[in-house]
């Protein structure tokens, strides 16, 4: 997916006042650290370090922002939020960093998409449905209306079985966000594996159509009968 392999580092953020005055969709990568989030954003982008896969997880404590799209006309970013759950970081800069993620995710106005990552071996956790609840006003139909992309990490070590079940599960608790956001959110969830690649075509292909523009290149081509 050409589009996502045009990431390239923008600005890093340890607070919001540092973050660029918002203006092209942003697309948040979030989820418990150690769930694979560099390790997506890498797959995605193609770059073996563009988020850093670090062997510590929770040391990242920034925002890092990528920009996606032509030089000329960039048309998304990318926001790496930092991993919550990772029991070895010192509590008062966990609650500095959850009040920091909860404030973006609830009032950053150009959030346009949120992609969670999840260790497809647990599912949601507690900290994960505490997200969900978080961010799920922003998921109701609108103009403002934010979509959401789950993907099922390291789907390589599951067998069909623990896959099924994994998806089944995942689609029942977002049924219930859906529920709560209302009929027309965009909420999605796949299995993904940024080892075997699984997953990754159809979620350049998601987040792609998040990007600046996006909606109206669709209704063109719907209008023109190209397919919706
Ligand atoms: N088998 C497998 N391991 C993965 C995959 N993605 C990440 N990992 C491993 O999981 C650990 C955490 O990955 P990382 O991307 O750093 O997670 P982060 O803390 O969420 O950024 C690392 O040891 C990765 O090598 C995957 O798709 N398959
Ligand atoms: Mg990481």
């Amino acid at each position: 997916m050409a589009w996502a392999h045009s990431a390239r580092f923008l600005v890093t953020a340890s607070q919001l006042d540092q973050l660029p005055a918002p203006g092209l969709p942003e697309i948040a990568f979030v989820g418990r650290s150690n769930a694979g989030k560099s390790s997506a954003i890498n797959a995605l982008a193609r770059h073996r370090r563009l988020a850093f896969s670090s062997r510590m997880p929770g040391r990242t404590q920034h925002i890092n922002l990528f920009e996606l799209g032509p030089k000329v006309a960039p048309d998304a970013l990318f926001a790496d939020l930092p991993g919550y759950g990772y029991a070895a970081v010192e509590r008062g800069a966990k609650l500095r960093w959850q009040r920091v993620m909860a404030e973006y995710l609830r009032q950053r106005r150009s959030l346009a998409g949120i992609v969670l990552l999840v260790d497809a071996r647990l599912g949601f956790t507690e900290l994960d449905d505490r997200l969900l609840t978080l961010v799920t006003p922003r998921l109701a139909p609108g103009t403002e209306r934010v979509r959401l992309l789950v993907l099922l990490t390291k789907a390589d070590k599951l067998n069909r079985r623990e896959r099924q079940a994994v998806l089944a599960r995942c689609e029942a608790a977002l049924g219930a966000v859906a529920a709560q956001a209302g009929e027309g959110c965009d909420i999605g969830v796949c299995l993904f594996s940024a080892l075997s690649r699984e997953g990754v075509v159809d979620a350049a292909t998601a987040l792609h159509g998040w990007r600046a523009g996006a909606g109206a290149e669709a209704a063109v081509a719907a209008a023109e009968g190209v397919g919706a």
